[in-house]
C-alpha cells in the first residue's frame, strides 16, 4: 500500500497546494487551514466524549443486563447541538463564498499592481498561451510553457478548442474549468520567482495525464527580455537550417504548425494552427506539454527541473536531441491519441529537423 501511495510523490516539482507561492494559492491555503482546525477540534471533542462513554458505561461483570440512567428530551442540549453546528457551517460558508468570488478577478487591493492578460486555450493535449498587450490586442503566441513576471496580476481568460479541460498550477492558484464555447476567468500572481508545475485536471481523453504545463515566474526584467524575444519573428534562416526547413515544408508539418516569418517570404508556408506555434520552439525546454524534456533521455523530469532556477544559461544549453528525435520520429507512440502523425522520416531527416527546430530560439 505504501509503495503504491508513495509512487505519487514527486519531490522536485511538487504540485502541492500546501506550499503556496502566490496570493490566490495562499488564500486557499488559509481557508483550508481554517476549516481543518475546526475539524480537528470537532474530531477531538467527538472522539473524546465517545471514549469517555465507552469506558464509563461499558458492561461490568455481574451487571451485564444493567441499563444506565436514561435521559430524553434535554432541551438546552437539543438547542445547543442544533445551533453550534449551524454557526460552524455559517463560519465556514462566509469566507468560502467570498474566497471563491475573489478567484475570478483580482480584488481592489491589487488595482495598483502591474497586470498582464493571457488567453489560455486548451487543446487535446496541450496548452496554447496567447499573450495580450495593454490594449487587449494579441501580442504573441506560445505553448505549454507559461512565463510570467513576479508580483504582477496575471489575468487568465480560459477557453477550449475541443473538450472540457481544467487549468491548474496549484502552487500559484487553484484550478478552473476550461469549457468549449465560453470564456472562464481566473487570476493569479507569483510572489516568488521559481518554476511551478501544473496540469490538466479534467479527464479529457487518451493523453489527459500528459497534458501538463510549467510556469516560470521571473523578475520583471528577465520576463521582459523573454517577451521581447517572443515578439520577434523566428530567427533568420541560415544555410545550415535549409535542410531541416525542406523536411518541414515537405512533410505536412507546415500545415499544422506556425513559424512566424523573419522576412516576408521566410516561413510564410508554415501557418498551421492544429499544433503548437513553433516560432521560438528552440527556447522551450519541454516537448509536447512536458511529456518529454530536452535534457538527456535517461534523466527524469524531476531531476531535469531541479537546476532550472539556478542556471541562467539554461535556455541556451545545447539541445540533447534524443527526446526531440523520439517525438518527431513517432509522436503517437510517445503520446497516445495525439493528432501529430508518425511521418515515417529517415534518421537524416530527423537530425535535420532537430537542428532546424532548435535554431528557432
Ligand atoms: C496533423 C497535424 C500535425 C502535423 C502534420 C505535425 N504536427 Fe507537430 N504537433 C501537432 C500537435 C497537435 C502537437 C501537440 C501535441 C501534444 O502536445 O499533445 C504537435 C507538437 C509538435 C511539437 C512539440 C511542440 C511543443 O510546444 O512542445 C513539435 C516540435 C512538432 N510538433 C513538430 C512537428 C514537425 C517537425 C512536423 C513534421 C515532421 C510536425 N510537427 C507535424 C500536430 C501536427
Ligand atoms: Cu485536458
Amino acid at each position: 500500500m505504501a509503495v503504491v501511495l508513495l509512487s505519487g510523490c514527486q519531490l522536485a516539482l511538487p504540485q502541492s497546494t500546501l506550499n503556496p507561492a502566490g496570493d490566490v494559492a495562499q488564500s486557499q491555503q488559509d481557508l483550508f487551514l481554517f476549516v481543518f482546525w475546526i475539524a480537528v477540534v470537532i474530531f477531538i471533542g467527538v472522539q473524546g466524549f465517545l471514549t469517555i462513554a465507552v469506558l464509563k458505561y461499558r458492561s461490568r461483570r455481574g451487571h451485564e443486563s444493567d441499563v444506565p440512567p436514561q435521559t430524553h428530551g434535554n432541551t438546552p442540549l437539543e438547542i445547543g447541538w442544533t445551533i453550534a453546528p449551524s454557526l460552524i457551517v455559517i463560519a465556514i460558508t462566509i469566507p468560502t463564498v467570498a474566497g471563491i468570488g475573489a478567484t475570478y478577478d483580482a480584488p481592489s487591493q491589487y488595482a495598483d499592481d502591474p497586470s498582464l492578460t493571457i488567453e489560455v486555450v486548451g487543446h487535446q493535449w496541450w496548452w496554447e498561451y496567447r499573450y495580450l498587450d495593454e490594449n487587449g490586442d494579441l501580442d504573441f503566441i506560445t505553448a505549454n510553457e507559461l512565463h510570467i513576471p513576479v508580483d504582477t496580476v496575471i489575468n487568465l481568460k480560459l477557453s477550449s478548442n475541443d473538450v472540457i479541460h481544467s487549468f491548474s498550477v496549484p502552487r500559484l492558484a487553484g484550478s478552473r474549468d476550461v469549457v468549449p464555447g465560453r470564456v472562464n476567468r481566473m487570476w493569479l500572481n507569483a510572489t516568488e520567482t521559481g518554476v511551478y508545475a501544473g496540469q490538466c485536471k479534467e479527464f479529457c481523453g487518451d493523453s489527459h495525464a500528459l497534458m501538463r504545463t510549467v510556469a516560470f515566474a521571473r523578475e520583471s526584467a528577465d520576463y521582459e527580455a523573454w517577451a521581447e524575444n517572443e515578439r520577434q519573428p523566428a530567427v533568420d534562416r541560415t544555410a545550415a537550417m535549409d535542410a531541416g526547413w525542406v523536411v518541414f515544408q515537405e512533410n505536412a508539418c507546415r500545415g499544422c504548425h506556425t513559424i512566424e516569418g523573419a522576412t516576408e517570404d521566410e516561413y510564410e508556408l508554415a501557418i498551421g494552427v492544429t499544433g503548437p506555434n513553433l516560432s521560438h520552439f528552440g527556447s522551450r525546454v519541454t516537448i509536447a506539454a512536458n511529456t518529454l524534456h530536452k535534457g538527456p533521455a535517461d534523466m527524469n523530469m524531476g531531476a531535469f527541473f531541479e537546476d532550472v532556477p539556478t542556471d541562467p544559461d539554461f535556455m541556451q544549453r545545447d539541445p540533447a536531441a534524443e527526446n526531440l528525435k523520439r517525438w518527431l520520429n513517432n509522436a503517437p507512440d510517445v503520446k497516445p491519441g495525439t493528432e501529430m502523425p508518425d511521418l515515417d522520416l529517415t534518421d537524416q531527416q530527423l537530425d535535420d529537423l532537430v537542428f532546424f527546430l532548435e535554431s528557432l530560439k
